[in-house]
């Protein structure tokens, strides 16, 4: 695919290669192991310009492309996916819904410090009961003077307990359905708000994940994003977008967990050669190689789409599912052909194959793909 990229590209993956080399591989093993989040590493991204990569520099983005984006997504997932998740929600679910439908006063007042990297966004959508089904909303949201009184809870939210700024959704008007669903932009500190307890997981242990509440949460009717009503169609679009991130994380993935599967295979020695001369692993180092390029080929068609101002929609879906299955397959290869020394912490690759995971269920499950690609193939 290289030939395809600009330089400018090629620099921005280049630089993002090296910085996850430098500054993210030491601590990965230990913040897994420990839960902890990686603070200092997204300070360290927020000045190179990752955490608002393709916001206009008139709201102190970097203006990047998508393309740009998706590279360096790639890279620093290679190293750390739970780095990779924390920098996609702030540019893919937070900054670039902002930028596109929030109003002059959301993008001075939020969306600037977002995009400088110096606050972190969180994206609020699912709930209890409102996963995969994004429109059973239980959160409400009441108008009362100049201000929206929000009640209810949210779940999984990455970056729960870290980020500053959060887009919540809420029910407005239930009996509109998903036109009865609005998006707001609140505070952490706001009265009422709290954030619950971080969740154990199985895989992207250093970022963190939790539960929010609202009780009686007072929200300035100007934290309205786009109009009132309109909530569901901007998590939809929004989403769209995020789903070229998780993309890039799930090829960042497979690809570190090939590169190491490979140097591996061609050092480890069993009867009496080096086991990659071997088929039964040669064979795998083959599929896992084209799987990777065809994963990245459709991740980067879904961005140069968007780039081009294009629909993207089916690409992005395709691309989310096509990756993540691949970062999951592929992880678990390389567990396989590192035989007992890939089921320990050490050899990293039990952490990528816990990684992957993920990948399957956040931003829209595998499914849920399935039937966005389906619909759209149908309509066309
Ligand atoms: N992009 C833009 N708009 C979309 C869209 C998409 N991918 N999918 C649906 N919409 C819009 C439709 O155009 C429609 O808009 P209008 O009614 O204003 O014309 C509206 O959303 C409702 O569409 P639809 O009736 O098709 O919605 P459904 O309830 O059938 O749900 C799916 C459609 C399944 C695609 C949607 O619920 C979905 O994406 N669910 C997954 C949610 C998710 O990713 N959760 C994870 C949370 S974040 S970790």
């Amino acid at each position: 695919m290289d030939f395809l990229l600009t330089e400018e590209q090629k620099m921005i993956q280049e630089t993002a290669r090296d910085f996850a080399r430098k500054e993210i591989a030491p601590t990965t093993i230990e913040r897994d192991k420990n839960a902890e989040f990686p603070r200092e590493i997204i300070n360290k991204l927020a000045e190179l310009g990752f955490m608002g990569m393709m916001v206009d520099p008139k709201y102190d983005g970097a203006g990047m492309d998508t393309v740009s984006y998706a590279l360096a997504m790639m890279e620093i997932s290679k190293v750390d996916a739970s780095v990779g998740v924390i920098m996609s929600v702030n540019n893919s679910l937070v900054t670039f819904g902002l930028e596109k439908w929030g109003n002059e006063f959301i993008k001075e007042k939020y969306l600037k410090p977002l995009a400088r990297g110096e606050k972190l966004g969180a994206f609020a959508l699912s709930e209890p009961e409102a996963g995969s089904d994004a429109t059973q909303q239980h959160t409400t949201a009441t108008k009362d003077g100049d201000s929206w009184v929000l009640n209810g809870m949210k779940n999984w939210i990455t970056n729960g307990k870290n980020a500053d700024y959060y887009i919540v959704f809420a029910q407005t008007d239930k009996a509109k359905r998903h036109h009865g669903i609005t998006a707001f932009l609140v505070e952490k500190g706001t009265p009422g708000f709290t954030q619950g307890v971080k969740e154990d997981k199985l895989g992207i242990r250093s970022s963190d994940t939790c539960s929010l509440s609202f009780a009686d949460c007072r929200v300035p009717e100007e934290n309205v994003i786009w109009e009132v009503g309109k909530g569901f169609n901007f998590a939809m679009n929004t989403l769209n977008g995020g789903r070229y991130g998780i993309a890039s994380q799930a090829v960042g993935i497979a690809m570190g967990a090939y590169e190491r599967a490979l140097n591996y295979a061609k050092e480890r020695k069993a009867f009496g050669t080096e086991i990659a001369n071997h088929q039964a692993i040669m064979f795998k180092l083959a599929d896992m190689a084209m799987e990777i390029e065809a994963a990245k080929l459709l991740t980067l068609q879904a961005c140069a789409l968007k780039d081009a101002g294009k629909d993207y929609i089916k690409e992005a879906s395709m691309a989310k599912l096509f990756a993540s299955e691949t970062a999951v397959k592929v992880a678990r290869e390389a567990v396989q052909i590192h035989g007992g020394y890939g089921y320990v912490r050490e050899y990293e690759v039990e952490r990528m194959y816990r990684d992957a995971k993920i990948t399957e269920i956040y931003e829209g499950t595998s499914e849920i793909q399935r039937i966005i690609i389906g619909r759209k193939i149908l309509a066309d």
